[in-house]
């Protein structure tokens, strides 16, 4: 397939874009099945990012070869277990694995859990076994497309792009540029999907729609299911989910008799029981039987790795939950392809931990968290390092052929550890080639095939919607067209609905239990009346953002929480 001219694109997206380098012009490939078109924003801004080309201690240049020599001479002398290997998704290359082998070895400890996909993940596992999307054809070839949580043509505009003729149906407390496709926006109460999950449950069974050939065949607790369904009367739900049953009514006249895809995203699952309101999700669309089908199906974040095994072997003795990490527990901690500063839970926090301990960040650009740094280690940049890129939104792989000379003082991640590995006398690194040749000659079957299901049998979700008080917001975060997490266009407005009592520029001081910040009002008529949003990227949302793992899979709960808002 390839003409060893291809780039993939590093940034952590659904799409996994290729792009390949023609006289001289760099541009999305055309025979990349998903890719096929140009590529996007952020894509061209990174093209035009500064990466670094001087290594830094202290805050003063230096050159790579003395910053990592300090990096070894404090290592050695650093107790492993006071060490944390931290490493973010500022690059999905499957070679930023490499350096888990040497602080594996080393003794770090380690993350576990996420501030992403985590919780939706496990709630998928937690029923089905595994977390794998179906073959993207499949969704190519339903007749509606329902977008749950997701803000698919802003987060995957290449997904998109193979499918936008659909029937869309959205549901989402903003009207995202999906919603306003749509055929049919059903704009939710912040995190009561379980319960709309529970009424379409409901709705099914009244029109007949229940799968009884799945459910037989491989489905668990389908009857739990349906009863925890029926449970409540159909006219509660209007009032907590801020739904009408006229709309359900219109969504089942749009999917009856139809192929089904339902594209879910990371919103339904940003709080304490996310693992099991996604599996809520979930076990609606196994009752209408979306599993297993010709076409149509669920797609989420999958395991990118299914079916491969890593050839960066990694065992750690120790973990501590990503979005409850203390920086002021360790002697010295590694910063890999992460701005935690912004992009972690409760940033206040964060910050007291690196001025309290010794930082090392290696990346290819400065950010937020650099300011605390003590060594600045240059990450070679994209262009010029080998790499295969497996996504999360699809089946296909995109390859990196190092196209371009490293920039000076840089060196590449896997390049890294066999210096690493060399210092201080570690065996059996596999070679770049052996690893890079891994992944793209192994083929991958499609694993998407449920041999059973297991029901959601049991709920317990502590809702927002009665702890909250007239004077409180919701506090949404999602993405951005113009960003990618914190890299790219900077954005720090909070933006609301217009029939606030606040106007467009003032300062407002926000208050969580976490902790306060201060934002600029945006008015936009797209934000539901009760709820806030601010951008991933932005610098100061996650001051007011919990310091507290969900109930499963140690992953953050950004919107687990609500805030109060005062003039400034
Ligand atoms: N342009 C761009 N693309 C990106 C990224 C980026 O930063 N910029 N980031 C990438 C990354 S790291 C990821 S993980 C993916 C994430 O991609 P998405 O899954 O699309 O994630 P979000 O934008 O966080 O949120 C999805 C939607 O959930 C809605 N939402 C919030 N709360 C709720 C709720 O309680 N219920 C329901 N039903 N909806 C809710 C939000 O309004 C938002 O529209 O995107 C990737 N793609
Ligand atoms: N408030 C709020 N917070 C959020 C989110 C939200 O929606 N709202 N989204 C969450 C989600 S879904 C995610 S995935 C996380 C992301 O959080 P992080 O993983 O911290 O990602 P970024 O903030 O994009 O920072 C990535 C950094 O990686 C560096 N980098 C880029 N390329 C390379 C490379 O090739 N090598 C190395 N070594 N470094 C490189 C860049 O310089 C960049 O600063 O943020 C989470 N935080
Ligand atoms: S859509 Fe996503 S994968 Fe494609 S070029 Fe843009 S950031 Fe990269
Ligand atoms: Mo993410």
């Amino acid at each position: 397939m390839s003409s060893n001219n291809t780039i993939a694109c590093p940034l952590d997206c659904f799409d996994g874009c290729e792009a390949v380098e023609e006289e001289g012009k760099i541009k999305g490939n055309k025979e990349h099945p998903t890719t096929k078109s140009k590529l996007c924003l952020n894509f061209a801004s990174l093209l035009k990012e500064n990466f670094l080309e001087d290594a830094y201690i202290n805050k003063d240049k230096t050159s790579l070869s003395e910053a990592l020599e300090k990096l070894v001479q404090k290592l050695k002398n650093t107790d492993p277990s006071k060490t944390l290997y931290y490493k973010g998704s500022g690059n999905l290359g499957v070679m930023q694995n490499a350096p888990k082998s040497f602080f594996s070895k080393y003794g770090s400890v380690f993350t576990r859990g996420s501030l992403c996909e985590g919780a939706g993940e496990v709630g998928l596992i937690l029923g089905r076994g595994k977390c794998v999307n179906p073959p993207i054809q499949k969704l190519i070839d339903s007749d509606v497309i329902i977008v749950w949580g997701r803000n698919f043509s802003v987060t995957s505009p290449h997904m998109y792009n193979l499918v936008k003729d659909k029937t869309f149906i959205t549901i989402d407390p903003i009207s995202t540029p999906i919603a306003k496709k749509s055929d049919l926006h059903l704009q939710i109460n912040p995190k009561t999907d379980h319960e709309l999950a529970l009424l379409l449950t409901r709705f099914a069974y009244m029109e007949d729609m229940e799968d009884e050939e799945f459910i037989e065949n491989y489905g668990e607790g389908a009857d739990w299911f349906f009863d925890l369904a029926k449970s409540r009367p159909l006219v509660s739900y209007e009032k907590t989910t801020g739904l009408s049953l006229k709309d359900i009514t219109k969504l089942f006249e749009l999917i009856k008799g139809k192929s089904i895809s339902l594209m879910l995203g990371l919103g339904v699952q940003k709080y304490y029981e996310g693992s099991n309101i996604t599996r809520a999700i979930d076990s609606f669309a196994a009752y209408i039987g979306l599993h297993n089908k010709e076409k149509g199906g669920v797609w989420y974040l999958a395991d990118s790795g299914y079916g491969y095994d890593s050839p960066f072997t990694s065992t750690c003795s120790e973990q501590v939950n990503l979005p409850e990490v203390d920086f002021n527990s360790y002697e010295l901690v590694f910063i890999q392809g992460a701005n935690p500063v912004v992009s972690s839970p409760n940033s206040q926090i964060l910050i007291n931990g690196l001025k309290n301990s010794f930082v090392v960040y290696f990346g290819t650009t400065l950010n937020d968290t650099c300011e605390y740094a003590d060594i600045i280690i240059p990450s070679t940049n994209f262009k010029a390092k080998r790499d295969v890129r497996v996504s999360y939104g699809h089946e296909h792989i995109a390859i990196s052929y190092a196209l371009e000379e490293k920039q000076k003082n840089s060196i590449s991640e896997y390049e890294f550890t066999e210096y690493m590995f060399d210092k201080f006398g570690f065996e059996d690194l596999v070679s770049e080639d052996e690893a890079f040749n891994y992944y793209i000659n192994k083929t991958r079957e499609d694993d998407s095939f449920l041999d059973s299901f297991e029901f959601l049998e049991e709920l317990e979700v502590d809702s927002l919607y009665e702890e909250k008080e007239e004077d409180q917001f919701y506090f949404l975060t999602s993405k951005r067209k113009d960003s990618l997490n914190s890299q790219f266009k900077e954005n720090n407005y909070l933006y609301m609905h217009p029939s606030v009592e606040f106007e467009d520029g003032n300062k407002v001081l926000v208050s969580s239990p976490y902790g306060k910040a201060n934002f600029i009002i945006k008015l936009d008529e797209n934000i539901k009346k009760d709820c806030v949003v601010a951008y991933a990227g932005n610098k100061n949302a996650n001051y007011l953002t919990p310091h507290k793992s969900d109930e499963e899979a140690y992953s953050a709960i950004f919107q687990e929480v609500l805030v109060r808002i005062e003039l400034s």
